[in-house]
C-alpha cells in the first residue's frame, strides 16, 4: 500500500460509516457540526446559499448531459486523490502503477472553465445536466454512479467551495443546473458488505436543481 493511501486509509473508513466531522476533510464533508455521531444531527453553514429561481418550462430548455470525469480536467492535482492503482493511474517504468487510467481526471474546476462555459453557451445549452453525483464515489468509478456519502463531495471532482463557484458562472451564464440523486445506486461498502447495491427501488432516484 502506498505510503498516502496509508495515511487516508482511516478516512476513506470512516466515509463509509456516515462521515463524521475530520478537519482534514473539511473542504469536501458537507457536515460542519464537528461533535455529531449521527447524520440526524450534521449542519452546515456555507457561504453563498442564495436561491435561484427555477425557470417556468424546464421542457423548454435544451439539456447537456456532463459526465464530470470525462468533460474537462481542470485540476491535475486531484485526479489521483487517494493515490491507489485505481483511479487515473497512468503507470511508468518502475512504478507500481498498473497503468488503468481509470479516471480522466475531469472535475467541477474543468466544468467552470471559460472556454468550457462558451463552448456550453455558444450551443444554446439552457440546464447543465450532471451525471452520476457529484458525491464521493468508490475510487474506481468516474462515472459518478457507485455514491458512498451523500454528505461528501467526491475528492476527485473538487471541493464544496469549488462547487459553489461553478454553481455562480452556470448561472452567470444564464443557464441552469441539475444534478441526479440515484440513492438506490448508493453502494452498501459500509458494515462489510461490498459490492452490493441498496435494496432502495428505482422510484429513489430523483433530479435535484442547482
Ligand atoms: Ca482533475
Amino acid at each position: 500500500m502506498r505510503p498516502t493511501l496509508w495515511v487516508l486509509s482511516p478516512f476513506v473508513f470512516k466515509l463509509c460509516y456516515g462521515s463524521p466531522y475530520n478537519p482534514l476533510l473539511t473542504s469536501y464533508n458537507l457536515n460542519t457540526n464537528q461533535t455529531a455521531t449521527s447524520p440526524l444531527y450534521y449542519h452546515t453553514n456555507r457561504s453563498n446559499t442564495t436561491y435561484t429561481p427555477s425557470p417556468q418550462n424546464w421542457r423548454s430548455l435544451p439539456i447537456y448531459t456532463v459526465l464530470l470525469d470525462k468533460l474537462s480536467n481542470g485540476d491535475p492535482t486531484n485526479d489521483d486523490f487517494f493515490q491507489t492503482p485505481f483511479e487515473s493511474d497512468p503507470g511508468s517504468p518502475g512504478s507500481s502503477g498498473g497503468g488503468t487510467q481509470l479516471r480522466f481526471g475531469g472535475d467541477i474546476k474543468g466544468l467552470g472553465d471559460e472556454r468550457v462555459l462558451d463552448y456550453l453557451e455558444g450551443m444554446g445549452v439552457g440546464v447543465v445536466y450532471v451525471a452520476g453525483t457529484v458525491f464521493v464515489n468508490e475510487v474506481w468509478e468516474g462515472d459518478g454512479y457507485s455514491p458512498l456519502d451523500f454528505s461528501v463531495i467526491d475528492p476527485h471532482w473538487g471541493t464544496w467551495e469549488d462547487w459553489v463557484e461553478v454553481v455562480d458562472r452556470v448561472h452567470g451564464r444564464g443557464m441552469n443546473g441539475q444534478l441526479k440523486g440515484h440513492k438506490n445506486l448508493l453502494k452498501g461498502t459500509f458494515e462489510g458488505i461490498e459490492q452490493v447495491g441498496t435494496t432502495f427501488g428505482s422510484m429513489n432516484c430523483k433530479v435535484l436543481v442547482w
